[in-house]
């Protein structure tokens, strides 16, 4: 049996005696090619990668309400009320703090979406990303 894996962007050739496909008689093992005939030794790449994270900071400004703030914090971070309100102080205090570390993507999403509410409602709120 022939196939071909399509992973993590690769694609890799997987032989009779894969113990991928259920029905070769490999169990996979490092070093088991099979108990058939004419089987041919099978590298499978098993590349698991953790995606890449990036923080998501809120920075300080003299216009936007802090009410408008814990309201992001609620409904974009999904803190509670409470913690909202902590690290709303503590961006007003130090100048920037914490919201979350999230897949890139995610980040970026989170970003998007603070910049398109503030600027909606009329604050010049910003928010950055740091990647880790
Ligand atoms: N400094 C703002 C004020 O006094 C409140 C504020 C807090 C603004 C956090 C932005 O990220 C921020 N109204």
């Amino acid at each position: 049996m022939n196939h071909i894996e399509r992973y993590a962007g690769t694609f890799i050739p997987l032989q009779a005696g894969c113990g991928n496909c259920g029905g070769c008689g490999n169990s996979g093992e490092p070093g088991d090619a099979g108990g058939g005939q004419g089987e041919t030794l099978t590298v499978v790449r098993n590349e698991v990668r953790e995606p890449r994270k990036a923080r998501v900071l809120l920075l300080n400004d003299d216009y936007t309400s802090m009410e408008f703030v814990v309201r992001i914090l609620v409904e974009i971070f999904r803190k509670k009320a409470e913690e909202a309100t902590a690290i709303m102080l503590a961006v007003h205090e130090k100048g920037k703090g914490e919201c979350g570390i999230y897949p890139v993507e995610i980040a970026e999403t989170k970003v998007n979406q603070v910049h398109s509410r503030a600027r909606s409602e009329g604050f010049p709120l910003r928010c950055a990303i740091e990647h880790i």
